[in-house]
């Protein structure tokens, strides 16, 4: 099951999955996802597992985002599918029968932060650290953040991170909730899997069904609220804005973003 970026360790009751590409930080790039979705797909066909633990390799990150250099070359139609394919992601690891949970072992920045609030709830290690930097890249989060941020910190935190692209501690991310309970680096495995070895003694009927109706319970309108999302992502690709923030990070720079790089009257768009 496991794939060149993606460790997948099968446990008595539960699987711990590993993102690994640790020399860029763990960022999802279109191979990356395409994998990732494969293997939580064949997760959910496996019998006997009662949760699933996500991580992300090395010491520094969970996910540090999507592949910025990656992105940097897509026109607003790649850009567009891109943001599907990590939707999709999302969708499958919350249509899971079983509870993921993600174990943040440093950054969660951008798709990383979004990919953990993809998972049922956060564990993370006292290092760890989230933020939805993609404004300062001349973006938007493309991967769910716009309404599963405000759904785990309410919605005046999340507008507050989004706009203005902080990056939050460990002890601040569990003090607004992101974070359901925090870890020293060495224990956070173990915190996961305790957690996922309890869960393991529930009826396996009754934890998918708790699983299935909390989603649906919860919110009604996300399928609306998806192609929300893509449209804006892939539209933020048409700006010049988009272009100069990205080139910046990869540069090694700061943005220098001017009024006059786009139109931002326009309230019909996208
Ligand atoms: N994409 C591509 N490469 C990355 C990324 C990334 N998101 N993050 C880090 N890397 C690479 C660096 O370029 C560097 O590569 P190299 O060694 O070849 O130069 C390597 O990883 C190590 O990174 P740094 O040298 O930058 O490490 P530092 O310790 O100095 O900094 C940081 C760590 C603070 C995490 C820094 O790397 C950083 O700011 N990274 C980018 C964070 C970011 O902006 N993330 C959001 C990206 S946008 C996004 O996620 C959009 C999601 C919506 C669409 C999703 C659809 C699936």
């Amino acid at each position: 099951m496991s794939s060149s970026f993606v460790r997948v360790e099968l446990k008595q009751s539960h699987a711990i999955l590993t993102i690994n590409r640790e020399d860029k930080l763990n960022a999802l790039s279109s191979s990356l996802l395409e994998e990732l979705h494969d293997v939580i797909e064949s997760l959910a066909k496996q019998k006997g597992l009662f949760a699933l633990i996500i991580t992300g390799a090395g010491q520094k990150a969970f996910v540090a985002g999507a592949d910025i250099a990656e992105m940097k070359e897509m026109s607003p139609r790649e850009a567009k599918r891109f943001a599907q394919k990590g939707h999709a992601l999302c969708r499958a690891i919350e249509k899971l029968p079983f509870p993921a949970i993600a174990a943040v072992n440093g950054y969660a920045l951008g798709g990383g932060c979004e990919l953990a609030l993809a998972c049922d709830f956060i564990y993370a290690s006292t290092n760890a650290k989230f933020g939805q930097p993609e404004l300062k890249l001349g973006l938007i989060p493309g991967f769910g953040a716009t309404f599963r941020l405000a759904e785990r910190v309410g919605i005046a935190k999340a507008r507050e991170l989004i706009y203005t692209g902080a990056t939050i501690d460990a002890e601040e991310a569990f003090r607004i909730g992101l974070v359901n309970k925090l870890f020293a680096p060495e224990t956070l495995l173990q915190g996961a899997e305790e957690s996922a070895r309890a869960i393991a003694q529930v009826g396996p009927q009754a934890l998918a069904l708790a699983k299935r109706t909390l989603r649906k319970v919860q919110r009604k309108a996300i399928t609306e609220a998806i192609p929300i999302e893509i449209k804006a992502f892939a539209k933020c690709f048409e700006s010049e804005e988009s272009k100069e923030g990205m080139s910046a990070f990869l540069e090694k720079r700061k943005a220098r973003f001017t009024e006059s790089l786009g139109d931002r009257t326009s309230e019909s768009s996208p």
